[in-house]
């Protein structure tokens, strides 16, 4: 094993873990048959290039990456509306498996270039066969249109690395107004979406129900005619 697979591995798994984890939370919900606050979880381990990229545009030293790079395991949650992020942060704050280091309100205090999330940067123990390893993890929470957002700047900041043309720096701005608008609409009609979901899914179950009812007669059937 290398020095980088073996620095990486105990992150690896802390993904790995988390994803489960956050997952399950929104399993749960389901299946109370209450509106998730998760919409879905995404995970990564930050690319060796990108870890090099930003140690060297922070002058982080690599010897320090474990302390002063938050973000090496990433997770992101994705939320329909506004109000569901805090209800994700408290479910956060409340677990016992992993510790809160540090809180950053981009939604309050949303960054120069139009970015808004939630982060939470977490100390989480992973289990090795060396004992425990505790790694920092960052959790990234935010509404579908800050993530559609986020996505389609994070590419276009790749593609000009950072120097966008005037142009379309002012469109990224009126877009990230847009979503912010898009996301107050879809809180005023937040009932009403939530009353269509429980509709649709209850209509669901009800059909894969009326379908396993289905299959069973039929294997019935088919053992009293054998
Ligand atoms: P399910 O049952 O669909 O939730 P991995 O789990 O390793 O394959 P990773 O790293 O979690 O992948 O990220 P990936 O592949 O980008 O997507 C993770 C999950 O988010 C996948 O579901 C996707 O279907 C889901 N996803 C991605 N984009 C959207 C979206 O716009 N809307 C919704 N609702 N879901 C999305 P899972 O985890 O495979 O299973
Ligand atoms: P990638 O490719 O997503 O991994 P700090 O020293 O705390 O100011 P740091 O550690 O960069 O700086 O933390 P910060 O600013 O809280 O954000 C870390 C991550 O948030 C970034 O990781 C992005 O994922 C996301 N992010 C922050 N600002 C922006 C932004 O303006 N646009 C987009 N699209 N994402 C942003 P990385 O390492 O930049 O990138």
């Amino acid at each position: 094993m290398n020095h980088w697979e073996s620095f990486l591995e105990p992150y690896k798994q802390a993904v790995d873990e988390l994803k489960i984890k956050l997952k399950g939370m929104r399993n749960q919900f389901q299946l109370q048959h209450t509106h998730s606050p998760i919409e879905f979880v995404t995970g990564r381990v930050k690319p060796i290039a990108s870890i090099l990229d930003k140690a060297s545009e922070k002058s982080v030293p690599l010897e320090k990456l474990a302390s002063d790079m938050q973000d090496i395991a990433g997770l992101r949650m994705m939320c329909q509306f506004v109000d569901d992020i805090e209800k994700v942060v408290e479910l956060l704050r409340q677990r016992k498996d992993f510790v809160i280091v540090e809180e950053k309100d981009y939604i309050s205090h949303k960054k120069q270039s139009g970015y808004r999330s939630y982060h939470v940067i977490i100390e989480y123990p992973v289990e090795t066969i060396n004992g425990e390893k505790r790694i920092l993890a960052e959790i990234q929470i935010r509404t579908l249109a800050m993530n559609f957002w986020a996505t389609v700047e994070h590419s276009l900041n790749y593609k000009y690395q950072g120097q966008f043309p005037k142009e379309i720096q002012n469109r990224l701005q009126r877009a990230a107004e847009a979503a912010f608008r898009l996301d107050e609409e879809m809180s005023e009609i937040r009932e009403e979406i939530q009353e269509a979901q429980a509709f649709f899914q209850e209509k669901k179950e009800d059909q894969m129900k009326d379908k396993r009812k289905e299959r069973s007669s039929r294997r019935k059937n088919f053992g009293d005619s054998h």
